[in-house]
């Protein structure tokens, strides 16, 4: 028996967040649980990755503030291309501080990145504090939160209790938290939407602590719903076909543990 729901299914459940059920809705029509993270450092460079790969994904991932050169304007056209090609858009800014502060830098500063970006993330060492900050910007918007449950890399202090507590977190504050990032599926409740980076088709890392596993364990054997995967596209000859690969992976790991 198969108690897996699919991500069309989970779009469908009564409690789920209007943001998670969008997402799951793009996975299911676009056949893609892929995100790419988009971790170049020039505008112009980010917008062509968003209008050759916006096809293949269903989330792109951006640092905003390694851009050298941000305008507005640039916030403008990628909002524009991802209603183009029907993706979301997801800053990976982490926000890691009381609410007074993050509600601060997730609405104003230079990126005003609450105007743009339908997903954010943030840790949970400050407490529900931060996401009370973050959601009085979100809320009102639609926007929704990724809660930093585990990290990829080598040696990340985000385990065991404190993971259980991130869990806790979340579940508290489920009208504004729509997953979490970690290496493995860490709840039953379908509502949420777990995305794992650290994903190349063949497992190893870099020098600097990052750790890679494969779409096929991220998505069959941890039980995630996201793959997160930077520099397998980037640093690829064809980044096209190296996304297509990775969609295809992915998207065939999910087929697999659906039992298809
Ligand atoms: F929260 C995390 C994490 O635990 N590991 C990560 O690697 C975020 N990341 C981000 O995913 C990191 O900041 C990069 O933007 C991206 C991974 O890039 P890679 O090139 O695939 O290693």
């Amino acid at each position: 028996q198969n108690l897996e729901l699919s991500y069309a299914d989970r779009a469908k459940l009564p409690k789920i967040h209007p943001l998670a059920s969008e997402l799951l809705q793009i996975m299911e029509k676009k056949q893609s649980n892929l995100c790419v993270s988009a971790d170049v450092t020039s505008s112009e460079e980010l917008l062509q990755l968003a209008d050759c790969l916006g096809p293949k994904i269903c989330m792109l991932k951006t640092h905003v503030d390694i851009l050298e050169d941000y305008t507005a304007a640039f916030s403008e056209k990628l909002q524009a291309l991802a209603k183009k090609h029907n993706f979301l858009i997801f800053e990976d800014r982490k926000f890691a501080d009381i609410g007074n502060t993050v509600k601060h830098q997730y609405e104003g500063g230079l990126y005003q990145i609450s105007s743009w970006s339908h997903i954010v993330n943030a840790h949970a060492v400050p407490g529900p504090g931060v996401l009370k900050g973050l959601s009085a910007v979100g809320k009102p918007l639609g926007r929704g939160c990724l809660l930093i449950a585990q990290m990829s890399s080598q040696g990340s202090l985000a385990t065991g209790e404190y993971t259980s507590a991130v869990l806790k977190m979340a579940e508290e504050q489920s009208d504004f938290v729509i997953g979490f990032i970690c290496v493995s599926k860490l709840t039953k409740r379908p509502e949420f939407i777990h995305m794992t980076p650290g994903v190349q088709l063949h497992a190893g890392g870099d020098v600097l602590g990052q750790q890679y596993t494969t779409p096929e364990d991220v998505i069959y054997s941890k039980g995630s719903d996201v793959i997160i995967v930077g520099r397998g596209v980037l640093e690829a000859s064809d980044r096209l076909t190296a996304a297509e690969a990775y969609r295809k992976s992915g998207w065939d790991a999910y087929r697999k543990r659906l039992g298809q």
